[in-house]
């Protein structure tokens, strides 16, 4: 069956919004918007299966939210709203968790690194995670996903999720006349120089939120100081730049430094290091500094600007969540029909 191609990425509002999550999601959130009808998720049902403060949640989800439309994404033409607004997710997530089995769950590395070795105190959310993911994709019958790297793992299986609710009810799903599946098996977009931006302190560490060190990585709201003085004290080795990209191979750091270089000035390593081939790291951090000042300055003064008006932003949730409840509850009343649920 052929679906309509539809977008859906979500960004969990958990904080310290950083370079990782722009270069590896946002942007390429923006740069989808010409292609595809989108929506784009604040995916605080998400964010609650590790403690978050309920005096810190609503300023985290305008400042995702602030971060969409500052980087670009434009909530006339497609969809910004946060999840819990739309409870069709978690209504899904529950069919999902009776379809998805407990072994394709228990490989989910990030529940383990998540969870660490206190895995008995986790919340049984932080488990069930991927299983919303799925439900959050799948209720807009969403085609393409997307993510960073480190979320190919959970995509895999809201693909294994959709194929086998095709398969258990593909009797039903025919009955209805949703012909040989219901949901389609969407496709990760995993794309560009960044997909996976490292720690500045540590080149194997993903850059992260939840890091301790703020100078590990590069806030979206950082200003031009922070953000000089955070890639002046970034980690590197003592060789200068290669010249070919196979040079960066066992270098994390100069490779992490190259990569963010490429997806920030839209171009590739080695195009990168046809520039900056054999310069000093000193030269080569001062050329950095000034690319992402000017790309990320902006952005964060917008992301500033925005946040003077929560109301303004709280409208935009709104009118978004409403647009996407419509799809969201199409979506459903189908599932419904189709699993056997009796429904007036
Ligand atoms: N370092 C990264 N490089 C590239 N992409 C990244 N993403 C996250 N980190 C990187 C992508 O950003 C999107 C939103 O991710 P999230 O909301 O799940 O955020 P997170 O930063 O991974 O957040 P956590 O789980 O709150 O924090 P940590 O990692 O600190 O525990 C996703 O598309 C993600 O791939």
């Amino acid at each position: 069956m052929a679906f309509q191609e539809r977008v859906f990425s979500g960004v969990q509002p958990t904080g310290n919004l950083h370079l990782g999550n722009y270069l590896g999601a946002i942007k390429r959130f923006v740069e989808l918007q010409d292609r595809y009808d989108c929506l784009y998720c604040v995916v605080d049902l998400h964010a609650i299966t590790v403690w978050q403060d309920p005096a810190e949640l609503p300023r985290a989800t305008r400042e995702v939210t602030a971060a969409f439309i500052a980087c670009g994404i434009d909530p006339t033409k497609h969809i910004i709203f946060n999840q819990s607004q739309v409870a069709e997710h978690a209504e899904l997530a529950w069919v999902f968790n009776c379809v998805a089995r407990l072994g394709w769950l228990n490989r989910m590395t990030q529940f383990k690194e998540k969870a660490g070795k206190d895995r008995e105190n986790a919340s049984v959310g932080l488990y069930a995670y991927p299983t919303l993911m799925a439900a959050d994709i799948l209720i807009y019958r969403a085609t393409h996903v997307p993510v960073g790297e480190d979320q190919k793992q959970h995509l895999e299986l809201s693909r294994d999720i959709a194929q086998k609710f095709n398969n258990d009810f593909r009797h039903a799903i025919r009955e209805h006349g949703y012909g040989d599946g219901f949901f389609p098996l969407p496709e990760p977009l995993i794309t560009g120089e960044a997909t996976r931006v490292m720690s500045l302190r540590d080149g194997t560490r993903k850059m992260s939120k939840s890091e301790p060190s703020d100078y590990s990585r590069i806030n979206l709201t950082d200003d031009a100081d922070a953000i000089a003085q955070k890639i002046r004290k970034a980690k590197t080795d003592p060789e200068p730049l290669p010249s070919e990209e196979a040079g960066l191979k066992l270098r994390p750091e100069a490779d992490n430094l190259v990569g963010i270089y490429a997806a920030l000035a839209d171009t590739t390593r080695a195009g990168v290091l046809g520039q900056f081939g054999n310069a000093q790291f000193s030269t080569f951090k001062s050329a950095l500094v000034d690319l992402s000042v000017a790309k990320l300055g902006p952005i964060g003064a917008e992301m500033k600007r925005l946040l003077r008006d929560p109301v303004g932003i709280d409208s935009i949730l709104a009118e978004g969540s409403a647009r996407a409840q419509k799809l969201a509850g199409e979506t459903m009343k189908a599932v419904k029909d189709i699993v056997g649920f009796v429904r007036s």
